[in-house]
């Protein structure tokens, strides 16, 4: 019907497309209400929708079904309303989608080429409840430790996916990491306020605001994240990154990693260019994390290789930060065995500039902790300007090959 408007609705009247031409339908989903399931509608609005058309989610969304929608080309998603997922743990756990990395699982797979999601909406992931569970569960639903009985769902992944903007969107209680950015490229997000704070006396866990995986050309900008896990982390494979312009509040820094987890596996984080972000109240501000070597060939703790390499942190602001620059490239290792076999993940050409604010004092005076297990190469800083709580300042290094192109003087590690 190319030219033609006509409005249609099916689906118990919950669904209305508006057809404008052949290629620009517009699907509204009709919120049910009395707390019944949107999610099929609203899947059917975007497999409707999923070829140039644009998807209206304007109205209070209860979801109980896991949103999987893929093979969208084009496609604008005005999502002005709130979609709140239930927070039923027994029925999400085996429904929602597991992806192959770290056993995360997602409420919602958006897939595509071409996807633009705007409109100042909310995904309320009622997440209190999760985090509750969790503090009954500890050895369950961890990063890498999610079931089919005890999963804690991601709020939005964008999943196999070029050129798609994420806009204007406000994110609330997320049982895990907020947003999985897993195999995807040309991805930017933007104007995103991410609340994952506990009101009960049990912590969020895992409340990454980014994690991204199998990507490049990742852009984040212009947000603010409140929360108690890495503020954005490049895991495995993140290339090509610009994160600006963040206010991070409570979270554990910037992080690279955690990488070299697995022997045998290969990881690379290259290309970053982190810049402009105030991070208060947090453990770290620009971090480093890498396992240690291994020797054993099958080890799930460290052995891995790789590399990190042209890493940028420039314009940080730190406010209350245990140790603004961290690199730590035993993590999680053994001292002992991390000494006999360092890190085969090389990390090189990493540079700081303008790195400026004050620590917490939980670390006593040590504002900069640079220990490498393998000799780092081509770390610089410039513009540094960092002090405890006292006006006093250590920093910590070993291993670092360039101590002279560092502007502050490095003591070895007690
Ligand atoms: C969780 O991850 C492990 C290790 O990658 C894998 O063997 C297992 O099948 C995953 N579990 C699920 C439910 O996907
Ligand atoms: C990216 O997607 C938008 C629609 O969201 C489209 O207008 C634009 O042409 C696409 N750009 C490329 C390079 O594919
Ligand atoms: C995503 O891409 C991977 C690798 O190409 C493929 O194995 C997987 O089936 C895809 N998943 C979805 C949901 O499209
Ligand atoms: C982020 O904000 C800056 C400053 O307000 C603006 O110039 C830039 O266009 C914004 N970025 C995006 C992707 O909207
Ligand atoms: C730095 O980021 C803040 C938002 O966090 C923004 O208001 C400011 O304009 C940015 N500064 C520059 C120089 O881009
Ligand atoms: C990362 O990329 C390297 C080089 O392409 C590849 O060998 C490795 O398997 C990838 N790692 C992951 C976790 O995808
Ligand atoms: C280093 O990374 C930045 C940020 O992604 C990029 O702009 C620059 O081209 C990279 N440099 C090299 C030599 O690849
Ligand atoms: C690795 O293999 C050894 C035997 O060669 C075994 O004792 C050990 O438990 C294995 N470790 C892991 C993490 O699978
Ligand atoms: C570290 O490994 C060494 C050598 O295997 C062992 O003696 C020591 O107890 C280990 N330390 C810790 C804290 O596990
Ligand atoms: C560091 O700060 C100085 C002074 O404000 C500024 O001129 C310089 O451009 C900054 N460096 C970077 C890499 O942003
Ligand atoms: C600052 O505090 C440290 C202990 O955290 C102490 O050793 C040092 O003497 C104090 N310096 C000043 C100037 O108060
Ligand atoms: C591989 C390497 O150079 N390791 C060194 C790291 O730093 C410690 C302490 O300075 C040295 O003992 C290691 O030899």
């Amino acid at each position: 019907m190319f030219g033609a408007t006509s409005l249609t609705a099916f689906l118990a009247l919950s669904l209305s497309v508006l057809t404008l031409t052949s290629a620009q339908k517009v699907c509204q989903v009709k919120a049910i209400g009395g707390g019944q399931d949107d999610g099929p509608n609203i899947n059917a609005a975007f497999a409707e929708c999923a070829t140039g058309g644009t998807v209206v989610l304007d109205g209070y969304y209860v979801v109980d079904s896991l949103l999987f929608t893929t093979g969208l080309t084009n496609v604008n998603i005005e999502l002005s309303g709130t979609v709140q997922y239930t927070p039923d743990i027994a029925k999400w756990s085996p429904q929602s989608y597991f992806m192959t990395f770290q056993n995360a699982t997602t409420f919602w797979f958006l897939s595509g080429t071409g996807i633009h999601l705007y409109g100042g909406g909310t995904l309320d992931a009622n997440g209190q409840v999760w985090w509750d569970a969790f503090a009954l569960n500890p050895n369950a639903g961890t990063a890498g430790g999610s079931s089919r009985s005890f999963a804690r769902p991601v709020p939005l992944t964008v999943g196999n996916s070029t050129n798609v903007t994420i806009e204007g969107l406000t994110m609330i209680g997320s049982p895990f990491w907020n947003n999985f950015v897993y195999q995807s490229s040309y991805v930017t997000y933007t104007g995103i306020n991410i609340s994952s704070v506990s009101y009960s006396v049990n912590p969020t866990s895992n409340s990454d605001g980014w994690d991204i995986y199998r990507s490049d050309h990742i852009t984040i900008t212009n947000s603010t994240i409140n929360n108690d896990d890495d503020c954005v982390s490049f895991k495995p494979n993140s290339t090509n990154i610009i994160v600006s312009n963040l206010h991070c509040n409570g979270s554990h820094g910037i992080s690279v990693g955690s990488l070299g987890q697995y022997a045998g596996e290969t990881d690379i984080v290259a290309n970053v260019s982190v810049n402009n972000v105030t991070m208060r109240d947090a453990q770290y501000a620009a971090r480093i994390k890498v396992f240690g070597g291994s020797p054993y060939a099958n080890s799930t703790a460290g052995g891995g290789s790789g590399y990190v390499k042209n890493i940028t942190f420039a314009n940080m602001i730190a406010q209350s930060v245990d140790t603004p620059i961290y690199i730590n490239q035993c993590y999680s290792t053994n001292l002992t065995i991390c000494a006999e076999y360092p890190s085969t993940l090389s990390i090189s050409d990493v540079h700081y500039y303008n790195i400026t604010g004050t620590s917490s004092g939980r670390e006593g005076t040590v504002v900069v902790d640079l220990e490498c297990s393998a000799p780092c190469t081509d770390i610089t800083a410039v513009g540094t300007s960092l002090m405890s709580p006292n006006g006093t300042a250590t920093y910590v290094c070993k291993n670092i090959t360039t101590v002279s192109e560092l502007d502050f003087n490095c003591t070895a590690p007690a």
